[in-house]
């Protein structure tokens, strides 16, 4: 719920600022899907490429820990500090909440001492491999804007894999190997995202810079992904139009940085020495008191506002779309194929709105069918296709939207935009009549011009 009132008071935002604003605060930010501009047939909506703030998407998620049972305290047991075997009076109890570690405490407010954080059962099995899969899911596609950062209590792994899936969990493909061996843990030759170039960038590699043991003096692994940023926009992101460039013509890098889930698979804790200490194998588990993970939800460009609501992140699309991603356009809507929006041109992209089907606006006998019911419909019932609606549909030749239902129309004029000479349907204007100065132009094209409006380009 805290969600949906920041993104009601972030919409409330965008509207009034859309209303304030000619153009977007910020050029290049895509914070505005709309804006209201003053043409010669007065106002008109503007419509421009359009995404969601970046925020800690780690308050969207569920986590689910395989094994299930991995989570230490049940029943309790003692464990010892991974520098010092013979410090064993720490104590793990998950029916003591001053002593237990479950999963929600990698995704509290950290800032505090000592750290709040999950813990694993040791190692007390070993030779059997302790391996724990921990997968955040958040049943929406997000877009990751910020490095994911784990920090460890417990001394970083020895062998983690970090890996995405895209289809809600159904298949899992590697992001990251994480080892302090990489050619022999997963036979790979090790590698820093720094190696990297911006051909190179989808590249899968392992990295040895997070796995040394508990001697060294970070607990933080990182996956890049500012880093990878960076080959695009310069070492300080000052470039974002050449990289919001590359994403929008490159579906395979962005892509790259979507996700529907993340998985860490943790599966060899720090040992810190070339040997287990078989004596004591307390001194071996995993432990993570914070995982950051910052993006937006994936809309298309066609929405700033996700809401969260009954655990779901959902786009409020605009542009006439619809889905949870917008990714398809509203019923009555597809007189074109759907299209995202388009980073491009920067700054304001291009929205690719949806427009209305031709037979919704109605050919004369769909028309008919629904005429009679007009008086009797809600002006606000979303299943109703507006005849005009003052955005895309405009009534034309100075005729003006009644109810959303109908045009007005001069008497001049008739059809159904009002974009007819009521003597052409009559089959009476004269080549010579002083009706001759209004356009000729054909119904369909008037109709096509009313649908578009002053909006983006057409791209069929
Ligand atoms: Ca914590």
């Amino acid at each position: 719920m805290y969600l949906s009132r920041f993104l009601s008071i972030h919409a409330l935002w965008v509207t009034v600022s859309s209303v304030m604003q000619p153009y977007p605060l910020v050029w290049g930010h895509y914070d505005v899907c709309k804006t209201q501009i003053y043409t010669e047939e007065g106002k008109v909506w503007d419509y421009m490429a359009c995404q969601p703030e970046s925020t800690d998407m780690t308050k969207y998620l569920k986590v689910k820990l395989d094994p299930p049972d991995i989570t230490c305290g049940d029943p309790p047991e003692t464990f010892c500090a991974m520098g010092n075997p013979y410090m064993c009076n720490n104590e793990c109890d998950a029916s003591t909440p001053e002593l237990a570690h479950p999963p929600e405490l990698m995704f509290d407010f950290e800032g505090r001492h000592p750290s709040t954080f999950w813990q694993s059962a040791t190692w007390k099995e070993y030779p059997k491999p302790l391996q724990v899969n921990i997968t955040l899911s958040w049943s929406k596609t997000i877009e990751l804007t910020d490095n994911i950062v784990i920090t460890f209590e417990s001394g970083r792994p020895d062998q983690m894999i970090l890996e995405k899936s895209l289809d809600y969990g159904r298949t899992w493909q590697p992001y990251q190997y994480y080892a302090t061996d990489c050619l022999d843990a997963f036979h790979m030759d090790p590698k820093s995202v720094k190696d990297l170039s911006q051909h190179t960038v989808l590249e899968i590699i392992c990295t040895e810079e997070y796995s040394t043991g508990y001697m060294t003096n970070s607990k933080i692994i990182h996956f890049e992904i500012k880093d990878r940023f960076a080959f695009f926009a310069g070492p300080w992101l000052r470039n974002m139009a050449s990289l919001y460039g590359q994403l929008d013509t490159t579906k395979k890098l962005r892509d790259f940085f979507t996700v529907t889930d993340l998985r860490i698979r943790l599966l060899r804790p720090a040992v810190g020495e070339i040997f287990v200490d078989e004596l004591h194998l307390a001194r071996y588990f995993y432990a993570i008191s914070d995982i950051k993970v910052h993006g937006r939800c994936k809309c298309n460009l066609h929405a700033t506002v996700c809401v969260y609501d009954n655990s779901k992140l959902t786009c409020e699309c605009e542009h006439n779309t619809t889905g949870p991603d917008c990714g398809k356009c509203k019923k009555n809507y597809q007189g074109r194929p759907w299209s995202p929006g388009s980073y491009l041109p920067i700054p304001k992209g291009t929205a690719n709105t949806c427009i209305p089907s031709i037979s919704s606006i109605g050919t004369p006998p769909k028309f008919n069918r629904i005429w009679p019911n007009i008086s009797s419909l809600e002006v606000s019932n979303p299943k109703q296709a507006n005849v005009c609606d003052n955005e895309l549909l405009h009534c034309q030749n100075g005729g003006t939207c009644h109810n959303n239902v109908r045009c007005l129309c001069p008497a001049a004029y008739t059809g159904i935009l009002c974009e007819k000479l009521r003597c052409e349907e009559a089959g009476s204007c004269g080549s010579d009549s002083g009706q001759g100065a209004a356009p000729r132009c054909s119904p369909a094209l008037l109709l096509l011009t009313a649908l578009l409006g002053t909006a983006s380009p057409l791209v069929f």
